[in-house]
C-alpha cells in the first residue's frame, strides 16, 4: 500500500487552517481563479516602434488592480489607455487598471494596452514574450504571449505592402502623378 502524498496533507492542513475546509473545497470546486485568458503581442511596424499588446484578464473571487506589466526580455512596458479627448484620440499611461471579482479586464485594439519596447530578438524568433502581471492582491502571473510580425498582420507578408504602409498619401500622388 502507497502512503499518502506528504504535499497534499500538507496543502490541505494548510488550506483548512487558513479558510475552513467549506471555503477551501468550494475554491477547489468552481470558484473563479484570477487569470489571463489569452492574448498577444503585435510587432511595431520598424524595428523602432514600439510593440503592442492586448490580453483579457479574468477575475477571481475579490476585485484587484493589474498594477504593472514586465517581461524579462523586453527593455520597458507601459499600461496605456486610447482615450477621445476634445474630438481626438491621444494615449494616457496607467498606473493600474481594474479587474471586477468575476470579471473581466480587457487590453484590447482602440482602448486599454500595453506599449512594449525593445523586445529581446531571442523572444521573437521563439515567437513568444514571456510576461509578468502583477495585481494588488500580490499575485503574480506568469504569462507568454505569441508575438506577430507587424508586416505578416497587415499584408500576408508581402515586404512591398509593408514598406507603402504608412505612407498611402505619397504613394497615391505618385500614381496620380505616373498617370499623367
Ligand atoms: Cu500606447
Amino acid at each position: 500500500m502507497k502512503p499518502f502524498p506528504r504535499r497534499l496533507l500538507i496543502g490541505a492542513t494548510l488550506a483548512a487552517a487558513a479558510f475552513g475546509l467549506a471555503a477551501c473545497e468550494e475554491n477547489m470546486g468552481k470558484g473563479p481563479v484570477l487569470h489571463i485568458s489569452g492574448g498577444q503581442i503585435e510587432m511595431g511596424a520598424t524595428p523602432d516602434r514600439p510593440a503592442v499588446g492586448y490580453f483579457t484578464v479574468k477575475g477571481g473571487d475579490a476585485p484587484v488592480e493589474l498594477v504593472a506589466v514586465s517581461a524579462d526580455l523586453a527593455q520597458r512596458i507601459e499600461m496605456h489607455e486610447s482615450v477621445k479627448e476634445n474630438g481626438m484620440m491621444t494615449m494616457k499611461s496607467l498606473t493600474s487598471a481594474p479587474v471586477p471579482a468575476r470579471g473581466t479586464l480587457e487590453f484590447k485594439q482602440g482602448g486599454k494596452h500595453l506599449m512594449i519596447w525593445n523586445v529581446n530578438p531571442a523572444a521573437v524568433r521563439a515567437g513568444k514574450l514571456s510576461l509578468v502581471f502583477m495585481f494588488t492582491n500580490n499575485d503574480r502571473i506568469v504569462v507568454d504571449l505569441p508575438i506577430k510580425n507587424a508586416s505578416t498582420a497587415a499584408s500576408g507578408g508581402a515586404p512591398m505592402d509593408h514598406a507603402a504602409m504608412g505612407h498611402g498619401g505619397d504613394d497615391k500622388k505618385a500614381a496620380d502623378a505616373a498617370k499623367k
